[in-house]
């Protein structure tokens, strides 16, 4: 990219938001917030360090013991050696066609899971899956990290597909502010974790739209363990982590016990309300979930109970619940319970009430918007029928041919004798590092495709260096957003990096399919085309979008796709008539009871949502784990992203633990130290942060930090993964537990 040494300006996208470059000799110097973002992310900042930062994967290498002796007991502790692209395609693809040939495409692991960067073509995913599809498939994983367990539980209570419902049905934000009276945030609402959208968020307008609530009166109540949760101005109800479920059958208890329940909605909209109600008052086993009930398990007082539910079934209420509270053990139970208190109070399908999943988990959620998908870079079909519920990865490496359930399915997990991972870091995602790290060494192969030195790629055996988005051209849009970007080159690539579409090309090419991965094309032919039948879509639904030259010309283009309807509120048609328009459920109605998971036999999620203490959690804390951790996404960065480079700042690491005032002070921990922070699977280094805007015993511990040298037996930067559990949320889910883990702190 030689523009010369003049400096210039482009305009990019992200998954954390537009900004603008300055480039000056083929660097990125500067960058700036996009004009018309009423509240930028700062992540942008740490690019001009990052982007040529020392821990760059220059060149192809390939792990010693590997290349040697094809070891797999050194994954982590070896050196690597560098070879030229040619041998080193050459190798991948021999080992590649071996393990096929051998083993068959069921030993091949793709699930590849990760946010990657954002662009449409360039997307690491689909490439990755489009690759091992044009060599006879891979085995898949189903849903994410982030929601996995509702993805499983939630299409059972309304019939539909849980992401699809959160993204192209919810009420916007809008409709909240001009209808709710009252609005109930479990886990909070918080324009943090709104600064990042899966392809890109434009006007980050999160924070915007609480202050407009706020500022009209509406009462805004955060639910949980920390007052940060949710912007100033908003209430704390401060709850104990995992509890909620208890809170919410309390609640519905003082609903059906103060006749506030909504008998009409329950009649018509729901079935199963019958066989919970026994539950709820105890008849089935002896116990009313009363205030009086829930008041410790949560840590609230019964009187705070009361007064919500009253508030809750007699003003215009919105619950929303965050994302986090599904991932931890028996995550399905509050999910599940929310809908049926917001089934309860009666309100669901009217505008800016009910329920609503994920607002300000991820920026536009909220947003309301024509719907125009595309430009999606074609994975093909994938022979192999093999999909693993994600975060059941290491568990997958560790017991081949082992059954395991899920969703009322057994399964066998598949034998995997290789990884193939491209875009995404499971050293910082996946759960208890150290038990991965050992289920790590397991499969004869892994080849990770990376711009950084990860953990993950220090623990690979071919590593494949990859360009970022700075690097290549790329076309940047997503469903949530109304812009559309083209994305520019900005610099040359960085040391021998290529693009993940060339890396599998090379691959197809030496395994003879290459004219189906590429079917001839270059990137920038393939971007063509994917713009050009995004484009006719687009005219077809009478939205006009730009052709290609222009849009590269003018680097961005404000789409004009305001939703028609903008304050369709979810499930008002089928509110209105439950009969013409039935939910997909088996009874068409919200199910309280669902026959089907009771049908399941699971004793971890039975048939209608019930109060599971989990195996972690102040309500079990010992003497050795007193502190419950919950580990929330990270304000500097997207999970592990640019962190090499915002870890060099003097004092920046390890990371920040936030602990209330008494644990600190019965631990003689002052505010700045340097803490460990321990429990029977791990250790980590933190910097205590004392604040009483958390709950007494809960200690939060942000992810991102990237896990350190396997030889260490604390881990440096303060990664909260070496502490969590890897054990699904029930036999229904298998969704991610990061939440649910107890620990202790004390002063290094
Ligand atoms: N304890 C705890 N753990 C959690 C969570 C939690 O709440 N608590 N949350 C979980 C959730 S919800 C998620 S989504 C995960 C996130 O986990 P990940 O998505 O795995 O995290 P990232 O750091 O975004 O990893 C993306 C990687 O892709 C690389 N990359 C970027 N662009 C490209 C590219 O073009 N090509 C290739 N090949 N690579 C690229 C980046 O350098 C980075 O290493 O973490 C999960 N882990
Ligand atoms: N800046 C930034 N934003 C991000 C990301 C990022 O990496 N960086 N990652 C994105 C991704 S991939 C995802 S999936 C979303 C995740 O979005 P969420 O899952 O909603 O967010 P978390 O940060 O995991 O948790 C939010 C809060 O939930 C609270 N909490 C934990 N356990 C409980 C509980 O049992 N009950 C209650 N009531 N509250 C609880 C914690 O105090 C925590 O701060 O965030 C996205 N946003
Ligand atoms: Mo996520």
């Amino acid at each position: 990219m030689d523009e010369g040494s003049k400096r210039y300006t482009k305009v990019t996208t992200s998954h954390w938001g537009a900004f603008e470059v300055d480039i000056e000799n083929d660097r990125i110097v500067a960058t700036r917030p996009f004009a018309a973002d009423p509240r930028p992310s700062t992540i942008p900042g740490a690019l001009p360090k990052a982007l040529n930062h020392k821990t760059r994967v220059a060149r192809p290498a390939i792990r010693k013991g590997w290349l040697d002796k094809r070891d797999r007991t050194q994954r982590g502790a070896d050196s690597f050696v560098e070879l030229p692209w040619d041998e080193a395609l050459d190798i991948a693809a021999v080992e590649i066609s071996r393990v096929r040939e051998t083993h068959g495409n069921e030993a091949i692991y793709g699930g590849s899971y990760g946010w990657a960067s954002a662009g449409r073509f360039h997307h690491a995913q689909s490439q990755v899956h489009r690759f091992l599809n044009c060599i006879g498939g891979y085995v898949s994983s189903f849903g994410s990290y982030s929601t996995g367990c509702a993805q499983s539980i939630m299409p059972h209570v309304f019939g539909t597909d849980f992401m699809s419902m959160l993204y192209e049905h919810q009420d916007g934000w809008q409709t909240i502010h001009d209808h709710a009276e009252t609005l109930v945030m479990f886990g909070g609402i918080n324009p943090k974790n709104a600064q990042v959208s899966m392809g890109g968020i434009t006007e980050h307008d999160t924070g915007v739209w609480l202050d407009r609530c706020l500022a009209k009166g509406i009462a805004c109540i955060n639910v949980g363990p920390q007052r940060t949760d949710a912007p100033d101005g908003c209430a704390w109800l401060a709850i104990r982590p995992s509890s909620d479920t208890a809170l919410m059958l309390a609640l519905a208890f003082v609903l059906e016990t103060e006749d506030l329940a909504d008998k009409d909605f329950l009649d018509r909209c729901t079935t199963g309300y019958d066989k919970f109600r026994p539950y709820l008052l105890g008849e089935t086993d002896g116990q009313p979930k009363s205030p009086d009930w829930a008041a410790p398990l949560c840590g609230v007082n019964a009187d705070q109970i009361h007064d919500l539910a009253r508030r809750m079934a007699t003003t215009s209420t919105m619950i929303t619940v965050a994302w986090s509270i599904q991932r931890a053990q028996h995550g399905e139970q509050p999910y599940w319970m929310s809908a049926v208190l917001a089934a309860m109070i009666g309100q669901i399908g009217l505008p800016g009430c009910g329920i609503g999943y994920g607002f300000g988990a991820i920026g536009g959620v909220g947003k309301r918007f024509k719907s125009l998908r595309g430009m999606t870079f074609p994975q093909l079909h994938n022979p192999v029928d093999k999909v693993i519920p994600v975060a059941r990865m290491a568990d997958m490496l560790r017991n081949p041919g082992q059954p395991y359930d899920f969703n009322g399915k057994r399964e066998n997990y598949p034998d995997i004798r290789l990884v193939y991972w491209a875009g995404g870091n499971p050293f910082h995602h996946h759960q208890d590092l150290n038990e991965l790290h050992q289920a790590w060494q397991i499969p004869e192969t892994i080849i990770v495709n990376e711009p950084y030195w990860t953990a993950t790629t220090k623990r690979a055996d071919i590593v494949f260096p990859t360009t970022t988005p700075y690097e290549r051209e790329d076309i940047g849009r997503s469903n949530l957003d109304d812009y559309l970007f083209h994305m520019p080159q900005c610099v040359s690539r960085v040391g021998d990096a290529r693009d993940d579409y060339d890396i599998f090309a090379g691959l197809a090419d030496r395994m003879d399919v290459a004219a189906t991965f590429t079917e001839g094309r270059s990137a920038s032919e393939w971007i063509d085309l994917l713009y050009q039948s995004y484009r006719m879509k687009a005219a077809e639904n009478g939205i006009d979008v730009p052709d290609l030259t222009t849009l590269r010309r003018d680097n961005w283009v404000r789409l004009p796709i305001t939703d028609d309807q903008p304050n369709r509120s979810l499930f008002a048609p089928f509110r209105e008539n439950p009969k013409t328009a039935p939910l997909g459920t088996p009874s068409g109605k919200i199910e309280v009871f669902s026959k089907t998971i009771a049908g399941f036999g699971y004793d971890d999620c039975i048939g209608h949502p019930v109060w599971l203490p989990p195996d972690e959690w102040l309500g079990a804390a010992t003497a050795k784990a007193p502190l419950h951790m919950v580990s929330p996404q990270p304000k500097d960065k997207l999970h592990s992203q640019l962190e090499s480079a915002l870890a060099d700042e003097p004092g920046a690491r390890p990371e920040t633990i936030v602990i209330h005032p008494r644990d600190a002070l019965t631990r003689g921990i002052a505010n700045g130290d340097l803490v460990k922070v321990f429990n029977k699977r791990g250790a980590c280094r933190a910097k205590a942060a004392i604040s009483n805007g958390i709950y007494p015993s809960v200690v939060a511990l942000p992810t991102g930090a990237w896990f350190s040298d396997p030889n260490a037996n604390i881990d440096l930067d303060g990664n909260p993964n070496v502490l969590t559990r890897d054990v699904g949320t029930s036999r229904l889910g298998q969704g991610c537990s990061a939440h649910t883990a107890l620990v202790e702190v004390v002063k290094l």
